[in-house]
């Protein structure tokens, strides 16, 4: 009984030894602690010894069971730690390896240009105001003395949606808005997106970009429009830069100017791109027409105000180099990624 057991537990030990994994150890136990195991077999023949040896074999079957059970515990722990390590090491990310080239995204030079001229107005005092695109012709056109029949209202020139409602096509209606429900002092830039029924080329676009200014106060002047173009000519294009205007008409200022800016490209020494003139024309400006000051509510012998137009694509081109506006619409990323915010 003795022999039979140490031989037992030498067995087990070596079986042990050689077990690699979790089948193997359950096989093990199976054949040393189950139904039909070595040691629960020896503990059943305990019937054949005389009765007062029993106890004694009991006591030593249950000491080699407590023995093994612990041995088999021990290597189970010992195989789920190595397989739990296996797992980590398959699971394990470098995250030093190099990730598949995802591009990034640049600005639009329309939102560049955008952006730097807000910063130019806003840091003047000037509100940013949005508004609809589609608009009510009271607002686009009539509160800006365009009356019915007027040659700018045009089927030929505007989308209509239906008889009062258009697509904008200028931000205009933005600051009849504004003067309607502000009280002067009103200093606004309204940039957005405008529509003219143009045909496309290198130089239009039925759907393109503006900013427009507007201030009103008292005793506001053709000099205040003057300094707050050159500033915004000096800190988009550089200090050598200056405006020149020239006289024109608008039905919503009087007078209206046409203002040119130093050429970009020969710094105003004259060549192709401003046809040897050292000029090149950039916005419409003027003064605010007192028609256009009382249809919005406000009183025209105690307030003045200056207004003006930009081109936002015209302003790009310039600016970047670009010589086909098509370039700004047709969302090439070979072309938009060239440019930089510097
Ligand atoms: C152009 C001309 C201009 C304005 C826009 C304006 C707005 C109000 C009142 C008076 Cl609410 N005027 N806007 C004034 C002069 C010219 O734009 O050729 N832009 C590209």
């Amino acid at each position: 009984m003795q022999e039979q057991l140490r031989r037992i537990q030498e067995e087990a030990a070596a079986q042990l030894a050689a077990i690699t994994d979790k089948s193997g150890l359950d096989a093990l136990k199976l054949k040393l602690l189950g139904k039909k195991g070595d040691l629960t077999l020896l503990r059943r023949s305990m019937g054949q010894l005389p009765a007062e040896e029993r106890p004694k074999a009991g006591q030593m079957i249950n000491e080699v069971v407590v023995a093994i059970t612990a041995q088999i515990e021990e290597m189970d722990a010992k195989l789920k730690k190595i397989e739990q390590e296996k797992k980590l090491a398959r699971e394990a990310i470098d995250v030093t390896e190099p990730r598949a080239h995802t591009p990034i995204g640049g600005v639009h030079p329309i939102a560049l240009v955008q952006d730097q001229m807000l910063k130019v107005f806003t840091s003047m005092g000037f509100d940013v105001v949005e508004g609809p695109e589609v608009e009510l012709d009271l607002y686009n056109f009539e509160l800006m003395n365009i009356p019915k029949n007027h040659p700018a209202r045009d089927a030929q020139d505007t989308f209509y949606i239906d008889e009062n409602i258009v697509l904008r096509t200028h931000t205009s209606p933005v600051q009849a808005r504004t003067m309607l429900t502000r009280k002067p002092p009103i200093r606004i830039v309204c940039p957005g997106r405008v529509y003219r029924a143009d045909e496309v080329d290198a130089t239009h676009s039925p759907v393109f970009h503006q900013m427009e200014g507007l201030v009103i106060d008292k005793d506001v002047t053709m000099a205040d429009l003057k300094g707050t173009l050159d500033a915004f000519a000096r800190t988009l294009f550089g200090d050598d830069m200056t405006t020149r205007f020239r006289p024109s008409f608008f039905p919503f200022t009087e007078p209206s100017a046409e203002v040119d800016l130093t050429c970009v490209n020969c710094h105003g020494k004259g060549c192709r791109v401003c046809k040897g003139t050292g000029w090149i024309e950039v916005l419409g400006a003027g003064m605010v027409n007192p028609k256009v000051l009382e249809m919005c509510g406000i009183d025209s012998k105690e307030y003045s105000g200056f207004a003006f137009g930009v081109g936002l694509e015209r302003i790009a081109m310039l600016r970047y180099g670009i010589t086909d506006m098509r370039a700004l619409f047709e969302g090439d990323v070979r072309f938009l990624s060239q440019f930089r915010d510097d």
